[in-house]
Parts: C-alpha cells; structure tokens; sequence
C-alpha cells in the first residue's frame, strides 16, 4: 500500500479558473464552499486574454477530464466565462470580479450579456457571488448525490437558526 501522502487526489469534477491571481481574494470564496462540502475541484489561472491557446485547451478538454461544472471568475472586460462555455457543453457558471475603475459592473454586464445559444450562469459581483456559484453547483451535484443533498439541507438548516437567533438591534 503507498504511502498516505503519496495517495493520488481524487479527479477533480468541478474547475474553478479566473483570469488572474489577483481574483483569488474573491474566487477562494468558491474554492471555500467546495472544501466544505468535500467536492473535489482544481483552482487554475486561466487567462483569457494572456493564455488564449491554454483557454481553448481548458475548455476543450473538460468534457474528457470528467469535469461537471466550471466556475469562472474574471474581472474588467470579462470574456473567460463567455469563453469558456463556448468551448465546452460543461455548465459555466460566471462571477463578475470588482474592477479597479467600474467596480466589477463591467464584468458583471460583460459575463451576464450572452448572446442567444452559449449561457454563462451568471452570479452577483465580489465574494458573494464566487460562493453562490458554488452552491449552486453544489445543489446541482446533490441531485444525483443523496449524501450531498443532506449537507446541503444542514447547511441551509444551520443558516435558517443563525437567522432565526438574530435580534434587533444587534448586541454588543
Ligand atoms: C482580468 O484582469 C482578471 O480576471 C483580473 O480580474 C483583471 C486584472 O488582472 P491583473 O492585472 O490583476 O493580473 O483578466
């Protein structure tokens, strides 16, 4: 038997990609929604406009490399989510990176706005957006996972009494 530490990491399902390291102070959100629930997944930099050839190789390969969603961050003049589902039937699920000077309202309008035929599942802009696209990739996966389903029900349940515990106004 080998040795623990040699043991191979379970194939990825899901691809996280974003088009700078910079976005990862608001993908890892995402990346923090697939640890919680135990979905195996890869985070990359893929960049649109600086590794096109790596994008096209990205999303062309998804399908073999057994990938079931992808979610893609990218921020200013967005095109690697657009990108991405135009390479692949794989579900692409968009996050809308803050920008410098807009604010991430141009990534927002630029994943959002696809044209009729390639969707982008697109989500809100900043951190609440990376970990709603994981969530909702995670409630996709629960439909065919009935162990998954029950995590995801905890979760929501665990949510519902930090709500129902809340009192106005705040203490302390
Ligand atoms: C986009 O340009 C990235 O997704 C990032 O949000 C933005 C800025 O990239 P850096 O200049 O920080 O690498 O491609």
């Amino acid at each position: 038997m080998s040795h623990p530490a040699f043991a191979a990491a379970p194939a990825p399902v899901v691809g996280l990609v974003m088009g700078s390291s910079s976005d990862w102070d608001v993908m890892r959100h995402a990346a923090a929604v697939f640890e919680e629930f135990g979905i195996a997944h890869e985070s990359r930099v893929v960049s649109a406009h600086r590794m096109p050839l790596d994008m096209v190789e990205y999303g062309a390969r998804a399908v073999e490399r057994g990938l079931r969603a992808i979610v893609a961050g990218a921020g200013g003049a967005a095109h690697l989510p657009g990108m991405m589902a135009a390479l692949t039937p794989v579900p692409v699920f968009g996050v809308p990176v803050p920008s410098r000077y807009l604010r991430g309202e141009d990534s927002l309008l630029s994943i959002v706005q696809m044209p009729r035929g390639v969707p982008v599942g697109t989500f809100a802009i900043g951190e609440a957006g990376a970990a709603n696209a994981a969530l909702h990739v995670v409630a996709n996966l629960a439909m065919t996972d009935s162990a998954l389903l029950q995590k995801l029900q905890e979760y929501r349940a665990r949510q519902t009494g930090t709500a129902r515990a809340m009192v106005v106004p705040p203490e302390g």
